[in-house]
């Protein structure tokens, strides 16, 4: 398998956290070729990328008979049924575990990354040649962060994780959202801004991934 990814863009986060969960770490992966990208420098719009993911967007794994997974959350989906690591199903073992799992997850995606993406594209001076910014969608994508985090900060008053103890990949999408809100200024360490509860799960997820840890 080949996986192209980068380090610091968080749909590919997405996929070492995963995997974190599942006890392993990408590098250590049987049959599994990482290639690490440099957006900056354009890696992702070469001819030879293009030909594998039209839409030059990171991350891609393709397996080994050739099948191309161009999408973060497919990825994880394949990783996680395909992993045996400490045997924890990362993205629910059972139908409705699966579905609230997918539930929350895409609550995460749509209403704090989503937004957060759409800030940084139209509104970070880095991304000002690379694409038109409209001008106040920045502003507005963030204030819909704003107006979605307290349903996030009532589920993390009542439970650890969003939904209950155990981390799911619904808490990574929801951390890695969070995380890269602090491109655009949006401080997640701040109770104030994000909500109390919210505030203490970033600090708790940020303390789990960025130690070397194979305990969730
Ligand atoms: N739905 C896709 C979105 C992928 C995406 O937006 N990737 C970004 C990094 S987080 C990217 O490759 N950006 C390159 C660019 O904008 O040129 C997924 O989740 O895989």
């Amino acid at each position: 398998m080949k996986l192209y990814t980068a380090d610091f863009p968080p749909n590919t986060r997405k996929i070492k956290y995963l995997v974190q969960v599942k006890g392993l770490d990408l590098k250590d992966i049987h049959n599994l070729e990482i290639i690490d990208m440099d957006l900056l420098k354009g890696d992702q719009k070469t001819p030879e990328f293009t030909a594998i993911n039209p839409f030059q967007l990171l991350p891609v794994l393709v397996l080994d008979d050739g099948t191309v997974l161009n999408d973060s959350q497919a990825v994880c989906e394949y990783l996680d049924s395909h992993l045996q690591g400490n045997g924890k199903q990362v993205m629910g073992s059972d139908p409705v575990q699966r579905a609230q799992i997918t539930a929350m997850t895409r609550n995460a995606e749509f209403h704090v990354l989503y937004n957060l993406m759409l800030a940084f594209q139209h509104g970070h001076p880095a991304r000002a040649g690379m694409n038109p910014q409209v001008k106040g969608m920045a502003e507005d994508s963030i204030a819909r962060v704003k107006k979605a985090l307290p349903y996030f900060d009532d589920l993390l008053a009542k439970h650890k994780y969003l939904l209950g103890d155990r981390l799911t990949f619904a808490d990574i999408v929801l951390y890695v959202g969070l995380d890269f809100g602090r491109v655009m200024k949006l401080n997640p360490k701040d109770a104030e801004v994000v909500g109390e509860n919210v505030a203490r799960f970033y600090q708790q997820m940020n303390e789990r991934f960025s130690k070397d840890t194979a305990k969730a």
